[in-house]
């Protein structure tokens, strides 16, 4: 009897492990074939020849894969990465089942590239999340960009899709996609003497070791669901996430690099006391990624503005700046964007600009008055003891 009491006990849990197997959520990293190097069924002769099935991907319409090398009208057709990649016809799309979390935030990262000179964008969704990216502006010279992109999980079976929304008079205009992987997001708390979260950027989206060019952030408005914790990109163009194995980065391994002037805006509302009078401080620096000086930020704290230049340094790829403001309200915003529309000295037509990390900002009335306010408690207390 007891015997079976503790059987019953197991089963339930027994149970629960099973479902958490079979339920497993997505890993970090790329998707199941999101380079689309897996062999088709009918291998890789077809490419080129029009619509094939491609391993672990719904399709539906015009999608290709598409093979470095392989010339369409005269111009060579861009692979970000590998050999393979999928071109998405007017209205096609491409799909996968994807486990989640329920009420979880991932980012999405993945290559594209446009293939003609028309206007082309992106829709990217996990139902009913959903964003149209603008390939428009081409921010480097190698013809494609990284992107990232951020959702809450609504249920635990999620739906990702990739779709060209174009509808061209020229079918085989569309963008090429490349390299899709997934990250599980998640916010960093709130550190100890600074109200800015994730002020470090060392919390974002899933970066590829051999993604030299960065990660793209376009712009997104809500900061509850951010591939950068903590942050938005308020403006209409994106920012650029930078890691230190390919770029100089002031502090920990990641930072943001400012791009497009005053069209690439990163903003974050922090908590503060009316009255108060904060300091604001952050590492400023280039990438080493030759971008043409000068490089400078507008930093703002409330109402305060103030224009910084990177003054560049031997040895030193970055500076730490200081401000100071009061605070008007409880929710003070604080963005920079760059002063300069900048481009690489080598190439002139790869946008760079300045590098922000490390943002801290800090009560110093409040500090000064609690430690003085701790001392004179310590020494009333001393004398109430001699007494
Ligand atoms: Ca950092």
């Amino acid at each position: 009897m007891a015997r079976s009491t503790s059987c019953s006990r197991w089963v339930p849990l027994f149970l629960l492990f099973i479902a958490r197997l079979v339920f497993a959520a997505v890993e970090d990293g790329p998707l199941v074939n999101g380079d689309f190097e897996k062999v088709p069924s009918n291998g890789f002769s077809g490419v080129g020849d029009g619509p094939v099935s491609i391993p672990d991907w719904n399709t539906n319409g015009t999608v290709e894969l598409v093979e470095s090398g392989e010339k369409q009208g005269g111009m060579i057709l861009i692979v970000p990465q590998g050999v393979h990649a999928v071109r998405l016809g007017n209205d096609a799309e491409i799909s996968q089942d994807i486990k989640l979390e329920k009420g979880s935030i991932y980012s999405v990262t993945f290559s594209a590239a446009r293939t003609c000179a028309q206007l082309e964008s992106l829709n990217v969704s996990v139902p009913p999340a959903s964003q149209t990216i603008d390939l428009q502006t081409l921010y480097s010279v190698q013809g494609w960009d990284s992107y990232a992109w951020a959702f809450q999980a609504d249920s635990e079976d999620g739906h990702l899709v990739f779709r060209n929304p174009g509808m061209e008079d020229d079918p085989t205009c569309g963008p090429i996609i490349d390299d899709i992987a997934i990250k599980k997001i998640f916010t960093p708390d709130k550190p100890k003497d600074n109200v800015v979260i994730n002020g470090d950027f060392e919390e974002g989206p899933w970066m590829f070791k051999n993604g030299s060019l960065g990660v793209l952030l376009p712009t997104n408005l809500d900061e509850e669901t951010s591939s950068l914790p903590g942050w938005i990109v308020e403006s209409n163009r994106a920012v650029r996430y930078i890691d230190v194995n390919h770029f100089s980065v002031p502090q920990g391994k990641r930072a943001i690099e400012l791009l497009s002037g005053k069209e690439g805006i990163i903003s974050q509302m922090v908590e503060t006391t009316p009255k108060k009078e904060y300091s604001l401080s952050f590492s400023l620096g280039h990438a080493g990624d030759s971008c043409q000086l000068p490089l400078a930020v507008m930093a703002f704290a409330g109402d305060q503005a103030q224009n910084i230049h990177y003054l560049p340094m031997a040895n030193e790829t970055f500076a730490t700046t200081n401000l100071t403001f009061t605070a008007k309200a409880e929710r003070t915003r604080v963005a920079f964007y760059s002063v300069y529309y900048n481009t690489r000295t080598d190439d002139h037509s790869s946008l760079c600009g300045p590098v922000v990390d490390d943002i801290r900002v800090w009560a110093l009335s409040g500090a000064k008055r609690n430690s003085s306010g701790v001392l004179t408690l310590v020494l009333v207390l001393l004398v109430l003891a001699l007494l």
